[in-house]
């Protein structure tokens, strides 16, 4: 039995994959709301495939609960905070997961940690915490890193077919847990050590990062002389040896304008390249600032209530917020401008700040200036409702007469 803990855009998507295998899974989480709700057959975020994947694994009798588990197996995913002040990782629901395991465990238990870390905190805050119990690391309980790798909006896909990494102490526990995993993932699954596993996973998410930059500081140079950074970055992508990214409005979500992050703090001497990408990205809000006061002067708009941003989520087509770059461009409004700023998401239900429509149509009769943030699949598809603004596409998602871009 796999008791999977932490039951959220990670753990309960993986939870799910080991149960429509048939292994037989339990998935805890502390939060009881959430657990009553999964209980009840209702799912807590929207993902491509995720009902599809819940009824399977229903069907193969998974159970939700907040205690955990006698078992074998554990896999631990719940979410590891980053300290904005410090840039540092905040290990501690890791370190209290790890510890609640400990508690109910039976000896010989595979313990398997799938939050992303900051390299070296399993060597830093993990094995002590065992180790201070009187447990043998390799005896009495395996510790495995086994960090996850699937993108928020295709995650099902992903858990199937990316390749894994598996960290661990010696081959012959790692192989069985390649093992483990190989019930759903038909990718290459790789077994290391343990420090790579946690610094490779932060290396994919910082490359990432510092592409976007790239293409982020193309397009502020590509603005200044009238250039179009989209053709560009086209055309010097049909290059064999090229692949830039898209510019935007900004890096957010959890991960890739996070993680950097843990290279910057811990190598602060090393790390020139990586905190000037993280500098760029996230200068991306105050730049699309200046173009909307830009087109606000240009059209001689003085009043901010008549601007609009569409798009709440920090990406296309997911509802998460998180670190998202409306909510960085209106922590970076200042007071006075940001009064009155209109904002919508179709995929975001809940009201997390102010003057936040929850109806399209009513959002769009209230502004004038209509500033794409997100490019959901919901806004490329009423493009005709939006063609009477003045519109600054920040995603380059359409393509009519007098719209601005980045
Ligand atoms: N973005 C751009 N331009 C692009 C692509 C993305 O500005 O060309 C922006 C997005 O709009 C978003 C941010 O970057 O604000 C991050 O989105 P993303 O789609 O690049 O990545 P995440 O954060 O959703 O997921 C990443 C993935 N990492 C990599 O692709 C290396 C995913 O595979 C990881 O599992 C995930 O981080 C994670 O959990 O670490």
């Amino acid at each position: 039995m796999i008791n999977v803990i932490g039951l959220g855009y990670i753990g309960l998507p993986t939870a799910l994959m080991f149960a429509k295998s048939g292994i037989k899974v339990v998935g805890t989480d502390f939060n009881e709301k959430l657990v009553n709700s999964l209980c009840q057959g209702e799912l807590t975020f929207e993902e491509e495939g995720l009902e599809e994947l819940f009824q399977a694994a229903n069907g193969n009798g998974i159970k939700f609960t907040t205690e955990y588990q006698k078992a074998h197996t554990y896999i631990i995913a719940v979410p590891t905070p980053f300290l904005k002040d410090s840039k540092k990782l905040d290990p501690k629901y890791v370190i209290s997961a790890v510890n609640s395991v400990l508690d109910v465990c039976e000896r010989g238990a595979v313990l398997i940690i799938e939050s992303t870390v900051s390299p070296g905190t399993i060597d830093k805050y993990i094995r002590p915490e065992i180790e201070k119990r009187g447990y043998v690391i390799g005896e009495d309980v395996h510790l495995l890193h086994a960090p996850e790798r699937i993108i928020p909006g295709n995650m099902i896909y992903e858990l199937e077919h990316n390749s894994r990494t598996i960290g661990a102490d010696n081959e012959e526990i790692g192989e069985k847990v390649k093992g483990l995993y190989a019930n759903f993932c038909k990718a290459e699954i790789v077994v290391t050590d343990i420090r790579s596993a946690e610094m490779s996973k932060v290396v994919e998410n910082t490359y990432r990062d510092i592409n976007i930059a790239f293409a982020n500081e193309l397009a502020k140079i590509c603005h200044t002389d009238n250039m179009d950074v989209y053709e560009i970055i086209r055309i010097a992508n049909m290059h064999p040896r090229v692949n830039i990214m898209q510019p935007g409005p900004g890096v957010g979500g959890h991960c890739i304008s996070v993680d950097p992050w843990f290279l910057v703090g811990d190598y602060p001497d090393l790390t020139n390249l990586i905190l000037a990408a993280r500098k760029i990205n996230d200068s991306m809000p105050r730049h699309v600032l200046g173009l909307i006061r830009d087109i606000m002067r240009e059209h001689d708009i003085k009043d901010i209530s008549k601007v609009g941003l569409y798009g709440l989520a920090y990406k296309e087509n997911v509802d998460d917020t998180r670190e998202s770059p409306t909510l960085q461009l209106l922590e970076r409004m200042d007071e006075h401008l940001a009064f009155g700023v209109k904002v919508y998401d179709p995929f975001v239900k809940e009201r997390i700040v102010d003057h936040q429509f929850m109806n399209f149509e009513d959002f769009l009769n209230e502004i004038e200036i209509l500033v794409v943030m997100v490019g959901h699949d919901h806004i490329k598809n009423n493009m005709d409702l939006i063609k009477n603004k003045i519109v600054l596409d920040t995603k380059n998602i359409s393509s009519f007469e007098g719209v601005y871009k980045l």
